[in-house]
């Protein structure tokens, strides 16, 4: 099996708020159609439906304000979000089934604790392709907190034979150069490593925490960072074939 993470920021733009990037994500989904890998989950970030929402109700702060206005309308905007994916799977018949993040999982203190892998090899030994995101949820020390897709993969890893992160940007960049493998001592990483989209509004912390939980997935299963706006890669990258990248280890 093999895990597809499809980022905010090649779905959406993540400077405007709920702007999905349909003509990308028919491509990327079209791509994962050709490509010779017959069992998949995707997973999706939040990007401008998601993070917005999270930043101005604090839903993942330690001091979280507990908002049950944020938790009720950030559901609602990642909710919306899915369905435009599912539809556009649908018009490919590429059968998703909807796994919201916050409900296969639970979260303490703002980490996974526990996800339910079995819902997710329900559906894929139905032959349907479950297509799991980013929520916001309930944490047992806080009460609530948001799940990031990245959590979700790192729950799903040991399923796992390949984990790929699709983003807007060819891999992990140090100094001004594409790093072709990321290795943990590389770390951190510094402004100037960052692309100017990472840098937009991101309340799931950042490129380092991200880059840590990354790192955690590489130990369970081979871990590549690609670009989705370049036509291909992904495809490529799917079929063991060469192409510009980051393979963290
Ligand atoms: O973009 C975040 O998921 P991510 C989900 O994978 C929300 O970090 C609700 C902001």
């Amino acid at each position: 099996m093999i895990l597809i993470k499809l980022g905010g920021s090649v779905l959406t733009d993540k400077e405007k708020s709920y702007s999905f990037k349909t003509r990308i994500a028919k491509r990327l989904l079209k791509e994962i159609d050709e490509s010779s890998v017959d069992e998949f989950i995707i997973i999706h970030g939040g990007g401008s439906f998601g993070h917005p929402g999270a930043k101005k109700y604090a839903l993942n702060e330690k001091e979280s304000k507990n908002s049950i206005e944020g938790l009720s309308k950030v559901q609602l905007d990642m909710r919306r979000m899915n369905n435009r994916l599912l539809e556009l799977m649908q018009e490919q018949k590429m059968w998703g089934v909807s796994i919201p993040g916050g409900l296969a999982t639970s979260f303490e203190d703002g980490n996974l604790q526990k996800i339910n892998q079995d819902l997710f090899k329900s559906y894929l030994s139905l032959g349907a392709i479950p297509v799991g995101f980013g929520d916001v949820t309930i944490d047992t020390e806080r009460g609530i907190t948001i799940c990031s897709g990245d959590d979700l993969i790192l729950g799903l890893s040991s399923l796992s034979e390949k984990a790929v992160f699709v983003t807007d940007v060819d891999g992990i960049y140090k100094g001004g150069e594409l790093v072709r493998l990321f290795e943990r001592d590389m770390l951190p990483l510094k402004e100037g490593d960052f692309s100017r989209t990472e840098k937009t509004v991101d309340v799931t912390g950042g490129m380092n925490k991200k880059a840590e939980k990354i790192f955690d997935i590489s130990e369970e299963c081979e871990t590549h960072i690609v670009n989705g706006e370049k036509v291909g890669r992904l495809r490529k990258i799917l079929d063991d074939e060469r192409v510009i990248s980051t393979q963290v280890k």
